[in-house]
């Protein structure tokens, strides 16, 4: 059976990463089994979460996991047509390579509460001594990767003025439609999911949250997909 290696559930969401959520939910949509493996970034072989094992082979990134997902199991996208499937990636393309760096730096780097409230979710479960060290060499290095991604070099009131365009187009494309592509649950489905639960649903407060609390459409679904994939959370 696949074993999923991700953070350790906290918040009463599926995770607190937005990729691992991704993958769970996409195993979920997709009706494959599989165990979890609490983990954190370290043991990881591209040094990110989530990755998963499978026939004694480990796959880091959760693109090419989806993909392996769709070759070896089963293919949530094979109904959709060449325009649905550019339009998914282009959006999974903004949740993953924009939307999530302003997601990161609301939790790693913007307000001292926050960084308590991330700090303990993921570092908790550490020794008390190397507890503090660990969380204060990584918040470093994660500084250092928003930095280098660009975001963090803008004030916070731009980045969140690029993180709500993000949320408007997701609000517009969602529309009143059951999935992002139709009645169906797709990638994009798993990815915007991941994305929106953890800017929505978990207890990590800034600008892009109150805005994205302003989307009734964006709400409804992040609930509904809960309620349709996560009733034993
Ligand atoms: N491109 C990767 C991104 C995964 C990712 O950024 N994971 C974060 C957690 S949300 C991580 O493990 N970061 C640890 C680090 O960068 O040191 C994917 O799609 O899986």
């Amino acid at each position: 059976m696949i074993k999923l290696y991700q953070f350790e559930r906290t918040w009463g969401i599926p995770n607190l990463s937005p990729f691992c959520c991704k993958i769970e939910t996409y195993l979920r949509m997709a009706g494959i089994e599989y165990d979890i493996k609490s983990a954190l970034p370290f043991s990881a072989p591209k040094g990110k979460l989530p990755f998963i094992e499978d026939n004694n082979e480990a796959l880091g990134d959760s693109r090419f996991i989806i993909a392996y997902l769709k070759s070896t199991y089963q293919d949530l996208d094979k109904t959709l047509n060449d325009t649905e499937q550019a339009i998914s990636l282009a959006m999974q393309r903004l949740l993953d390579e924009h939307l999530f760096w302003a997601i990161l730096y609301t939790r790693w780097q913007y307000t001292d509460s926050n960084w308590q409230i991330n700090k303990k979710a993921i570092f908790g479960g550490l020794p008390p001594i190397i507890r503090d060290i660990a969380a204060n060499v990584w918040r470093q290095k994660i500084k250092q990767q928003i930095h280098g991604h660009g975001t963090g070099r803008h004030q916070a009131e731009e980045i969140f003025t690029l993180g709500k365009q993000d949320i408007d187009a997701l609000s517009t494309t969602l529309g009143n439609k059951q999935y992002f592509l139709g009645n169906q649950p797709t990638t994009l489905d798993a990815s915007a999911f991941g994305h929106l639960i953890n800017i929505l649903r978990c207890p990590i407060e800034s600008p892009l949250k109150e805005y994205a609390l302003s989307k009734h459409n964006l709400i409804d679904y992040v609930d509904r997909v809960k309620e349709e994939y996560y009733q034993d959370l």
